[in-house]
């Protein structure tokens, strides 16, 4: 399989911290995808233009992040990071969503600044992002994820709170003692977690 994708993309290092979870990683091939360049196959790969995209031995394609982890759990046996029991998946699934949710108020941000010249940028687009980015994180401090499971939720919320420190430079932790202290448990456990690092 191919996992087009840049090594600094959060939502591509969703897949890729998968695959060192579930043991995977030796069956995926990471080829550098930019979804600037039109002329970049990842257009006829994905019409979306986004990564991560996994390709398929079979040449189709799957996306985005959450149906790739889903197919990562299927190809480990199921129920390895999407748990069958359904409290326990739709728990998973609304901590991804929430994670995932942290992210994407973080690349509007990003994109306001990298697209758009001072004078242009929406101060207030800016402040309605990172409103959705504190609650969050907020909602996170007061129920920090699990220390024992690694599934798809507690995946989403590390790559995100990871790229606030790449790319945005937040003090998310100050006001977050818990959350901050989940987040350097789980970089210490997590199998791929340095390697996968945004660079
Ligand atoms: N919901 C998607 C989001 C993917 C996404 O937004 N990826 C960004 C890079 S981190 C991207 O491809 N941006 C290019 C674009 O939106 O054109 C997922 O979970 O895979």
């Amino acid at each position: 399989m191919i996992l087009r994708t840049s090594l600094t993309s959060p939502f591509g290092r969703k897949p890729r911290l998968a695959a060192a979870v579930l043991g995977l990683s030796g069956r995926i091939e990471v080829e550098l995808a930019d979804f600037l360049d039109e002329t970049d196959s990842l257009r006829r790969q994905n019409p979306l233009g986004k990564i991560p995209t996994l390709v398929l031995a079979d040449g189709s394609t799957l996306y985005d992040s959450r149906v790739i982890l889903e197919y990562l759990d299927h190809l480990a046996g199921g129920g390895r990071i999407l748990p069958s029991e359904p409290a326990a998946r739709f728990a998973a699934l609304r901590l991804q969503a929430l994670g995932d949710g942290i992210l994407d108020a973080g690349v509007l941000r990003r994109l306001e600044t990298m697209f758009r010249d001072e004078p242009l940028r929406s101060a207030g687009w800016l402040t309605y992002q990172s409103g959705k980015m504190s609650r969050a994180l907020d909602a996170l401090e007061v129920a920090p994820p699990s220390d024992s499971d690694i599934f798809v939720g507690e995946i989403a919320v590390a790559c995100a709170l990871g790229f606030i420190d790449f790319r945005l430079g937040d003090d998310w932790r100050s006001a977050r003692p818990r959350l901050a202290g989940w987040y350097e448990r789980f970089a210490a456990r997590c199998p791929g977690f340095a390697e996968t690092a945004p660079r």
